[in-house]
């Protein structure tokens, strides 16, 4: 079973992420993790610390001569703001003058919430996990698991389908269009239509002139899944219901949308549901579809078409110009503290959900081929594959 974990403040001294249940014999090429990290760090609107630094994984365990050997996997991202924050943060009993207090809530944030629950007087400690940094591990073994399913031949990415009110006009992108987007050499709003990339990058320049934050919806779509991931079986084996709930656990997403679900609420069945053609055997099978409303899962199982995944991420809450929010020490009415922001993190955040929904199917994908080893997995799913073609 295919287990992780993170750990690490936003200002500690690293991040670290474990990976376990990995099979043996997977090529890990460093720099292709290092280049998801720098994917994450890209992006029109992002704040001060990403001019600090600059995400490398560094691998302490489970991979060796270049190959996975089966047992937990352990990837290290130093912090290099740590050297700004030694004195404020130290493991040790430090110097409590030094200490940095966040004296006032921000609404949005986990502060007020964090707070309460772990009996702290202020919101320092909260932040330092809570912060988005964290999504950096995640991007780190999601790499893993990327690397894993294109072994299988999947493959996952994403695109910006909205930043505040600009959005893209298509209803369904193509996986050539998101591939195009996703591998160029620089990121702007990682968003396939140029003209409204320029709109979002105006909604990005407001918002950074008025001191306030902007949110949006970004797209996963994994390619080239086969049908019979995820099961209907049991509520919690639901391929649809494992991915809302990865996706969500990210930072800032508020909702998640499989295919067309949103709309879909609002129109009837007939324009909807995708409907069942024949033909000669292009994808896994000869059943065809002539589009993909459901978003590759009916019944929480995969149906063969691409998995395509939307999330709406809310505005960052750390405002340059501060919400109203109360001083924990003399509970007077107070301005929500500022250190620095980011001002808009849609296109970093698709990257932390490819990551999300890597890490998912490459669950499942192991639950249903399972294997200890590369060539034990890919065995099992070349006679499913076989089977497919068979039925
Ligand atoms: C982030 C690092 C953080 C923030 C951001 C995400 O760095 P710092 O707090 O030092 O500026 O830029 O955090 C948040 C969005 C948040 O909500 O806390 C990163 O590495 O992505």
């Amino acid at each position: 079973m295919l287990r992780y974990f993170t750990a690490g403040e936003s200002h500690g001294e690293a991040l670290v992420a474990f990976l376990s249940g990995m099979p043996a014999g997977l090529k890990v090429d460093p720099a292709f993790l290092d280049r998801e990290l720098w994917r994450r760090q890209q992006g029109y609107g992002r704040g001060g610390r990403m001019k600090i630094e600059r995400d490398t994984a560094h691998i302490l365990s489970g991979v060796r001569q270049g190959m996975t050997i089966g047992s937990p996997i352990t990837i290290l991202l130093q912090n290099k703001d740590w050297k700004n924050w030694q004195e404020s943060l130290p493991v040790e009993t430090g110097d409590p003058t030094k200490h940095k207090r966040v004296g006032s809530p921000r609404p949005g944030h986990a502060d007020l919430a964090g707070a309460l629950k772990y009996n702290f007087p202020e919101a320092r400690y909260v932040l330092e996990r809570a912060s988005a940094r964290e999504s950096a591990a995640r991007v780190a073994i999601g790499g893993l698991a990327k690397l894993f399913l294109r072994e299988l031949g999947i493959e996952v990415l994403s695109h910006v389908v909205a930043v505040g009110g600009a959005s893209i006009g298509a209803k369904e992108v193509s996986w050539e269009q998101i591939r195009g987007v996703c591998e160029r050499p620089e990121i702007l709003l990682n968003c396939v239509e140029a003209g409204a990339e320029q709109r979002m990058k105006d909604e990005v320049d407001q918002a950074l002139k008025t001191g306030d934050s902007v949110g949006g919806v970004f797209e996963v779509v994994a390619h080239h899944v086969p049908p019979g991931l995820g099961t209907y079986a049991q509520w919690d084996e639901r391929l649809d219901a494992l991915l809302a709930g990865a996706v969500m656990s990210l930072q800032a997403v508020k909702a998640v949308e499989i295919g067309a679900g949103i709309t879909a609420a609002a129109s009837p069945g007939s324009t909807v549901h995708d409907e069942i053609g024949y033909g000669a055997a292009k994808g896994f099978t000869g059943f065809t579809r002539g589009r993909n409303n459901a978003g590759g899962i009916e019944g929480g199982v995969s149906n063969g078409e691409d998995i395509r995944v939307r999330a709406y991420l809310k505005p960052i809450s750390t405002l340059r110009r501060p919400l109203q929010s109360v001083d924990f020490a003399t509970r007077e009415p107070m301005r929500a503290a500022y250190e620095r922001s980011d001002v808009c993190v849609v296109p970093a955040a698709g990257v932390a959900g490819e990551a999300m929904v890597a890490l998912t199917l490459a669950r499942c994908v192991l639950e249903k081929f399972g294997g200890d080893s590369m060539g034990e997995t890919l065995r099992n799913f070349e006679g499913y594959l076989q089977q497919l073609k068979r039925y």
